[in-house]
Order: structure tokens, then sequence, then C-alpha cells
């Protein structure tokens, strides 16, 4: 069908995905094996079953105990570029990826470990396919802003890898405002500002974020739609959001595909994009999350072409590369 072979054809840029939600239950296996890491699955559809989930912290609780695979550079690169193969095969041909590095750094694993395993895939993503990226370090929201801190001082000796800083897990008890002063600094270092919200917060937490952390790009950004008025700041300033249907859906934030709020930001005026999230945990990449939305809202074959355009559009990358992409 015609918009099947839409969506296979159009270049398209992924501007939320968290590499760590990457993880397949086959590779998680496999290095819980290389590893020596013990894991509470003994095979593929063991994990595949637990991936029932009611809201983010059920996510969030399998997603932290997943990673505990991840231990070498070569783990981090594996993941990476396992990634990357995929998404080739769906004409991605930029991503801005997250990282979690305190996930990680806290389970002893250095920050540089895990930046040069990502590094790597991503620059033999460019040499092979010609993929783009540029990083994305998140916060965790969940933990102190002390550690966040730390996150960014090491964040800071490695500016050529890192474009951005961005905030994610649990949303609900840790508003916007507990990071205003890592993000601040963070801006002072010249790093670009996005964080997750209006996911399973309210519209208050997508003001909040643009006026206290000064974010560039709003992750979800479901809830800005239930306030008028920042929706028409949003779509005045074309400001980015980067939407997760399937994501939405499997973590109960929608009771459906059909209720995707893509259509209603698309029909809003927004600079609205379509993504992964989580792949490996939601049980779709980057085009499964297109073809829900053609399948489940009504939208127009324009509407497609408007989508993946908007993915270069709402991009870091800079006029002229944007215009390579097309
Ligand atoms: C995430 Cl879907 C989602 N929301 C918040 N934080 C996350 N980290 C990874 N996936
Ligand atoms: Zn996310």
């Amino acid at each position: 069908n015609l918009s099947q072979a839409l969506i296979d054809h159009l270049p398209k840029a992924e501007l939320h995905l968290h590499i760590e939600g990457t993880l397949e239950p086959a590779m998680m296996l496999e290095l819980a094996k290389r590893n020596g890491v013990e894991l509470p699955y003994a095979s593929v559809e063991e994990v595949a079953k637990a991936y029932e989930f009611d809201c983010l912290q059920d996510f969030l609780d399998l997603y932290y105990q997943g990673m505990s695979v991840l231990l070498t550079e070569r783990d981090f690169y594996d993941l990476t570029w396992a990634y990357l193969v995929r998404v080739h095969a769906d004409r991605l041909t930029h991503v801005e990826l997250f990282f979690d590095p305190q996930a990680h750094t806290d389970r002893g694993v250095a920050f540089e470990t895990v930046l040069a395993g990502i590094t790597q895939a991503l620059e033999d993503a460019k040499k092979e396919f010609g993929i783009t990226s540029k990083l994305i370090m998140c916060f965790l929201r969940h933990l102190p802003e002390e550690e966040a801190f730390e996150a960014l001082e090491c964040a800071c000796k490695h500016k050529d890898h890192i474009f951005g800083v961005g905030l994610d897990s649990s949303e609900q008890g840790h508003p916007p405002e507990k990071f205003a002063r890592v993000f601040e600094a963070a801006r002072k270092e010249g790093f670009t500002p996005v964080a997750h919200v209006g996911e399973e917060g309210t519209a208050e937490n997508v003001r909040d974020a643009l006026d206290l952390l000064k974010i560039e790009r709003v992750d979800h950004g479901n809830h800005a739609l239930d306030d008028a008025a920042l929706t028409k700041r949003l779509a005045d300033q074309q400001t980015p959001l980067t939407m997760c249907p399937i994501s939405n859906w499997r973590l109960k934030g929608i009771p459906s595909l059909s209720a995707s709020p893509v259509k209603k930001a698309l029909d809003a005026g927004l600079l609205v994009t379509v993504n992964s999230d989580d792949p490996s945990y939601f049980g779709g990449y980057l085009n499964d999350n297109y073809r829900a939305v053609v399948e489940h809202l009504d939208v127009t074959e324009q509407d497609v072409v408007t989508l993946a355009k908007n993915s270069f559009a709402a991009s870091f990358l800079s006029d002229g590369e944007k215009q390579a992409h097309l």
C-alpha cells in the first residue's frame, strides 16, 4: 500500500531515542552470558513476557535492570551499532540519541567507557551508511541535583562528542525547577537543553521547562495540548515536540493508539515529530511508529511527508545540513 511504501522510502530523522532502550532481549541474554551477569530471565520469551507496563515507573524498573548487562566499551558499541543497522533499514539518515550516564556510573561503569562505545558506533555508521548524529546526555530526574552536576562535569570534558543535555526518568515528583541550576550551568557550557515533560506530567511542567530550563525542544509534551495558551505559544515559536505514539500506548499514557495526540498537534500547527523512544521495550522502531500513526489516526499522505520533513526541521542540524538530508 501507498502509505507503507511512502514511510519506507522517505528519509527520516529520529530525535527521541534512548540508546539503552534499544537493548533487544536476545542481546541482553548474550551480554549477560558474556559478562557473567545474573538476570531473572532464562529465555527471550521470558524477557518479552515481562514487558507489560501499567505506567512509566513499571517500565523504568525493567529498563534499569536490563542495562545491568552493559559493562564494557564493546557492549555499548554493540548496542549502538545494532540500533544503527536496524534503523538504516528504516531509511533513517540522522539520529539525535539520548544516553543515561548516571545509570551506568552508579553501577561502577566509567563515563568514558559508555561514551567511547557509543561514539565509535556513531562514527562507523557515518562512514558505512552516511548516518549523521548528535548525542544528548540526560540527567536522571529521580536522582539529586548534585549528581546531575557530577554528570555535567564529566560531559564538559567531552564537548566534542556531546551536543546537548536532557532530562528523563520519573516525571512525577521531580518537576523541572529541581534542575534549573544544573541546566543553567549546562547552557553556559554550551550544551543545548531539552527535557522530557508533559509525558505523565502536566502542561505546567512543559511551561516550566521552557521558562526555567530554557529548553529548545520538548520531549513528549503530550499534555502541552491540554493548555490552549501554551499550545499557541509552541505553535507561534515553532518549538519542536518529539512524540512517541507506541511508547505512550505501552505506558498507558493513552488508552489506545487512536488517542495519540500526533494528529491534534499537526492540526494545531505544531512542529511535531514521530519517534520510537525505547523500541525494544515498546515493540516498535521508527517506521513502526509512523505506521501506527497512519493506521490509527486520520492522517493523510501529506501529513506523513510533513512528519518526515519535520524530523529534520526539528533537528539540531544546521540549515545547510538539513537541506542535504531532504
Ligand atoms: C524514558 Cl519513555 C521514558 N520516559 C522517561 N524517561 C525515560 N528513559 C527512558 N525512556
Ligand atoms: Zn524518552
